[in-house]
Protein backbone atom coordinates (compact mmCIF):
# COMPACT_ATOMS: atom_id res chain seq x y z
CA UNK A 1 0.00 0.00 0.00
CA UNK A 2 1.42 3.24 -0.99
CA UNK A 3 0.61 6.14 1.78
CA UNK A 4 0.05 9.18 1.48
CA UNK A 5 0.91 12.36 3.77
CA UNK A 6 -0.19 16.16 3.90
CA UNK A 7 -0.94 18.94 6.30
CA UNK A 8 -2.62 22.13 6.32
CA UNK A 9 -4.65 24.64 8.65
CA UNK A 10 -7.73 24.14 6.73
CA UNK A 11 -9.22 27.04 8.14
CA UNK A 12 -12.54 28.10 6.53
CA UNK A 13 -13.05 24.97 4.19
CA UNK A 14 -13.22 25.74 0.34
CA UNK A 15 -13.16 23.92 -3.26
CA UNK A 16 -9.11 24.88 -2.90
CA UNK A 17 -8.60 22.32 0.28
CA UNK A 18 -11.11 19.76 -1.47
CA UNK A 19 -8.62 20.06 -4.82
CA UNK A 20 -5.43 19.48 -2.91
CA UNK A 21 -6.86 16.32 -0.77
CA UNK A 22 -8.50 14.80 -3.70
CA UNK A 23 -5.33 15.06 -5.34
CA UNK A 24 -3.21 13.67 -2.24
CA UNK A 25 -5.60 10.31 -1.73
CA UNK A 26 -4.78 9.90 -5.94
CA UNK A 27 -1.08 9.98 -5.58
CA UNK A 28 -1.61 6.48 -3.45
CA UNK A 29 -3.95 4.28 -2.10
CA UNK A 30 -4.08 6.04 1.82
CA UNK A 31 -4.52 9.60 2.67
CA UNK A 32 -3.41 10.71 6.01
CA UNK A 33 -4.28 14.52 6.89
CA UNK A 34 -1.90 16.65 10.09
CA UNK A 35 -4.31 19.75 10.96
CA UNK A 36 -2.35 22.41 12.54
CA UNK A 37 -2.80 22.99 16.54
CA UNK A 38 -4.82 26.29 17.15
CA UNK A 39 -1.12 27.20 18.50
CA UNK A 40 0.97 26.50 15.51
CA UNK A 41 -2.11 28.53 13.47
CA UNK A 42 -1.66 31.72 15.81
CA UNK A 43 2.20 31.39 14.72
CA UNK A 44 2.56 30.38 11.18
CA UNK A 45 -0.34 33.29 10.06
CA UNK A 46 -0.52 35.88 12.74
CA UNK A 47 -3.85 34.84 13.84
CA UNK A 48 -5.86 32.23 15.86
CA UNK A 49 -8.18 30.10 13.03
CA UNK A 50 -11.61 30.80 12.78
CA UNK A 51 -12.55 27.20 13.17
CA UNK A 52 -11.23 25.57 16.10
CA UNK A 53 -8.85 22.55 15.45
CA UNK A 54 -12.07 20.12 16.87
CA UNK A 55 -14.21 21.46 14.12
CA UNK A 56 -11.53 21.64 11.57
CA UNK A 57 -10.51 17.75 12.31
CA UNK A 58 -14.13 16.74 11.99
CA UNK A 59 -14.60 18.38 8.39
CA UNK A 60 -11.45 16.60 7.13
CA UNK A 61 -12.21 12.91 8.64
CA UNK A 62 -15.74 13.71 7.23
CA UNK A 63 -14.33 13.61 3.82
CA UNK A 64 -14.17 10.26 1.46
CA UNK A 65 -11.19 10.82 0.49
CA UNK A 66 -9.11 11.30 3.84
CA UNK A 67 -8.20 7.96 5.64
CA UNK A 68 -6.99 9.57 9.04
CA UNK A 69 -6.01 12.54 10.60
CA UNK A 70 -4.03 13.71 13.30
CA UNK A 71 -2.79 16.97 15.36
CA UNK A 72 0.30 19.06 13.56
CA UNK A 73 1.98 20.71 16.64
CA UNK A 74 4.99 22.23 14.59
CA UNK A 75 6.54 22.20 11.60
CA UNK A 76 10.03 21.35 13.13
CA UNK A 77 8.36 18.06 13.97
CA UNK A 78 7.59 17.06 10.22
CA UNK A 79 10.23 14.37 9.80
CA UNK A 80 8.62 12.27 12.52
CA UNK A 81 5.20 12.61 11.39
CA UNK A 82 6.18 11.20 8.08
CA UNK A 83 7.95 8.29 9.98
CA UNK A 84 5.33 8.13 12.24
CA UNK A 85 2.58 7.43 9.84
CA UNK A 86 4.77 5.19 7.31
CA UNK A 87 4.29 7.79 4.57
CA UNK A 88 5.95 6.85 1.15
CA UNK A 89 4.71 9.95 -0.73
CA UNK A 90 4.83 14.03 0.91
CA UNK A 91 1.78 16.00 -0.36
CA UNK A 92 1.71 20.26 -0.41
CA UNK A 93 0.29 23.04 -2.14
CA UNK A 94 3.13 24.40 -4.57
CA UNK A 95 3.08 28.03 -2.08
CA UNK A 96 5.43 25.27 -0.22
CA UNK A 97 7.70 24.24 -3.13
CA UNK A 98 11.31 23.44 -2.11
CA UNK A 99 10.45 24.41 1.15
CA UNK A 100 10.50 20.28 2.03
CA UNK A 101 12.91 18.74 -0.34
CA UNK A 102 14.90 17.41 3.01
CA UNK A 103 12.67 14.85 3.28
CA UNK A 104 13.23 13.44 0.15
CA UNK A 105 15.56 11.16 2.09
CA UNK A 106 12.78 9.23 4.09
CA UNK A 107 9.60 9.89 1.30
CA UNK A 108 8.72 11.21 -2.31
CA UNK A 109 8.15 14.89 -1.99
CA UNK A 110 5.16 15.99 -4.03
CA UNK A 111 4.05 19.87 -4.74
CA UNK A 112 0.92 20.27 -6.27
CA UNK A 113 -0.14 22.82 -7.87
CA UNK A 114 -3.07 25.76 -6.08
CA UNK A 115 -6.13 26.09 -6.67
CA UNK A 116 -6.61 29.93 -8.07
CA UNK A 117 -8.55 32.45 -6.44
CA UNK A 118 -9.13 30.83 -3.38
CA UNK A 119 -7.89 31.41 0.07
CA UNK A 120 -9.06 31.79 3.32
CA UNK A 121 -7.52 34.89 4.23
CA UNK A 122 -9.98 36.11 1.06
CA UNK A 123 -12.67 34.99 2.26
CA UNK A 124 -12.20 36.59 5.45
CA UNK A 125 -11.81 39.80 4.10
CA UNK A 126 -14.67 39.47 1.76
CA UNK A 127 -17.29 38.42 5.10
CA UNK A 128 -15.25 41.52 6.86
CA UNK A 129 -16.55 44.02 4.43
CA UNK A 130 -20.53 42.77 3.86
N1 LIG B 1 -4.32 25.08 -1.01
C1 LIG B 1 -4.51 24.95 -2.37
N2 LIG B 1 -5.21 25.91 -3.05
C2 LIG B 1 -5.71 27.00 -2.40
C3 LIG B 1 -5.53 27.13 -1.01
C4 LIG B 1 -4.81 26.15 -0.33
O1 LIG B 1 -4.06 23.97 -3.00
N3 LIG B 1 -6.37 27.91 -3.12
C5 LIG B 1 -3.54 24.05 -0.29
C6 LIG B 1 -2.23 24.58 0.32
O2 LIG B 1 -1.24 24.69 -0.68
C7 LIG B 1 -1.93 23.53 1.36
C8 LIG B 1 -3.35 23.06 1.78
O3 LIG B 1 -4.26 23.54 0.79
O4 LIG B 1 -1.23 22.43 0.79
C9 LIG B 1 -3.75 23.62 3.13
O5 LIG B 1 -3.64 25.02 3.08
P1 LIG B 1 -3.56 25.84 4.43
O6 LIG B 1 -4.66 25.46 5.30
O7 LIG B 1 -3.34 27.28 4.08
O8 LIG B 1 -2.25 25.22 5.05
P2 LIG B 1 -1.03 25.96 5.64
O9 LIG B 1 -1.47 26.84 6.75
O10 LIG B 1 -0.19 26.47 4.52
O11 LIG B 1 -0.29 24.75 6.40
O12 LIG B 1 3.17 21.90 7.64
C10 LIG B 1 2.67 22.72 6.64
C11 LIG B 1 1.58 23.54 7.03
O13 LIG B 1 0.90 23.14 8.17
C12 LIG B 1 0.70 23.97 5.89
Amino acid sequence: MRKVITFGTFDVFHVGHINILKRARAQGDHLTVGISSDELNQSKKGRAPVYPLSSRMEIIQSLRFVDAVFVEESLEKKREYIQQHNADVLVMGNDWEGRFDEFNDICEVVYLPRTPSISTTEIIEVIREV
